[in-house]
Parts: C-alpha cells; sequence; structure tokens
C-alpha cells in the first residue's frame, strides 16, 4: 500500500496521484500542506526537511520527496515497459523530456503565471511581470507544441512520465485568466488527457481553495 501526503491542490501532488492512478496502484492520502497545514510538525519534517509535499511511502519504505524522483520510483517499480522503458537508451529519452517539461513547462508556469493570477490579490498583480512570464512560457510551449505535432505523447508513441510532468499543469494553463497562443497540436494532446480518467480525477480539481482574496 502507497501513502501519501498532500493535498488534492498543490501541482506536484496531482502529478503524484495522476501516475498513480495511471499504474493502477492502491494507496491512501493525508490532505497536508496549506491550509491543512501538518507539514511543519517535527514528525513531517523528519520525513521531508523541506516541509514539501507530495511525500511518498511504499508499505514501510524509507519515505521519497522530490515529485521527479517520485515518478521515477514508481514507474520503475511498477510501470511496464512502454512507461518506463527497462533499455537505457529509450528510457533516458524519456527521462529527458520528463526533466525538460517539470523545469521548462511546469517551473515557468506555477510560479510566474499561476500564483500570479490565481494566488496573488489583484492589487498586487504586475501586467508587466506577467507579460513576460507568459513570453517564457510561451518560448517553451512553442517547443512542446512542435514535437506534439508529430507525436502523439511527448517521448514519442506511448504515455510515459513526460506526459505526466508536462499535462499535470494543462488543467491549470487551459482554464486559468491569461491569454494563450494558439497551439493546435497542443490542445488535440490536452483534449486526449482530458480523456484519461486518472487525469479527470487527480489533475482536473478545483483550484478555488487557493485563490487570493481582494
Ligand atoms: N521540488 C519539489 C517541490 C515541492 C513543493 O514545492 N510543493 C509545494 C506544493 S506544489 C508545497 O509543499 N507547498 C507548501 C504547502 O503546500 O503548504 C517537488 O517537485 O516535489
Amino acid at each position: 500500500m502507497l501513502t501519501v501526503w498532500g493535498r488534492r491542490t498543490s501541482s506536484n501532488v496531482q502529478a503524484l496521484m495522476w501516475c498513480i492512478g495511471e499504474l493502477g496502484l492502491p494507496y491512501r492520502r493525508h490532505d497536508v500542506g496549506h491550509r491543512y497545514g501538518g507539514n511543519d510538525t517535527p514528525a513531517f519534517l523528519q520525513m521531508n526537511p523541506n516541509g514539501t509535499v507530495p511525500v511518498l511511502r511504499d508499505g514501510d519504505g524509507d519515505p521519497i520527496w522530490e515529485t521527479g524522483a517520485i515518478l521515477r520510483y514508481l514507474a520503475t517499480r511498477y510501470g511496464a515497459d512502454s512507461f518506463w522503458p527497462r533499455d537505457l537508451i529509450t528510457r533516458t529519452n524519456v527521462d529527458k523530456w520528463a526533466e525538460w517539461a517539470k523545469l521548462n513547462i511546469a517551473l515557468n508556469f506555477t510560479g510566474p503565471v499561476f500564483w500570479h493570477v490565481v494566488r496573488t490579490a489583484p492589487q498586487d498583480r504586475n501586467p508587466a511581470l506577467l507579460a513576460q512570464a507568459l513570453d517564457v512560457l510561451g518560448c517553451k510551449l512553442d517547443i512542446a507544441e512542435q514535437r506534439l505535432a508529430s507525436h502523439p505523447f511527448l517521448a514519442g508513441d506511448a504515455f510515459t512520465p513526460a506526459d505526466i510532468q508536462l499535462g499535470h499543469i494543462l488543467y491549470r494553463y487551459f482554464s486559468v485568466d491569461i491569454s494563450r497562443s494558439d497551439r493546435p497540436a497542443l490542445r488535440r494532446y490536452y483534449d486526449g488527457l482530458n480523456e484519461r480518467p486518472a487525469y479527470r480525477e487527480h489533475v482536473m480539481v478545483s483550484y478555488e481553495e487557493l485563490a487570493a482574496r481582494p
């Protein structure tokens, strides 16, 4: 049995839960972080000195933190070859795109864009800063667009952790109040993710509770 510490509204928890859902693994999850608290207790900090979510334990194994490391653990332990290839070269291609998506898409979206338009009170927002952040993100999304125009999934022909690292922020990207350039391949890809039950359950989650009030 897997145990997850982390609230449903955390994007990193969503990536992990989506992975668990895709792999069909049994789990229990504790709401921790943000308004639920519980991530600054000695017991939690002993598991993760960063005080961040998610944290995963598989049975009574050591706690694992850092979403990318957790995804690699689950993929290696429980994933089929198409999800996390045993062949080093093929797997490194998946890992490369997963790392790229986390560093270039998720990190350029979550702080500079999502926090800015959802978790910052309207009077504190800075349109020039947001425009700059959208430009930076847009350059990276153009790379995803190019890739997805010729491949059904980010790393190639199969759904892999690279899609989790890219796709887990797309629900928010496509639903927050920002301007979006036309990227038909990315939109088609996102529409496909919407058809996946685990995506609908774990990623398409209201972020209302995170919204800053004026
Ligand atoms: N690099 C870490 C980042 C973890 C992180 O920053 N988590 C956020 C939620 S997405 C957090 O714990 N925020 C504090 C809170 O929820 O109270 C990872 O990829 O897992």
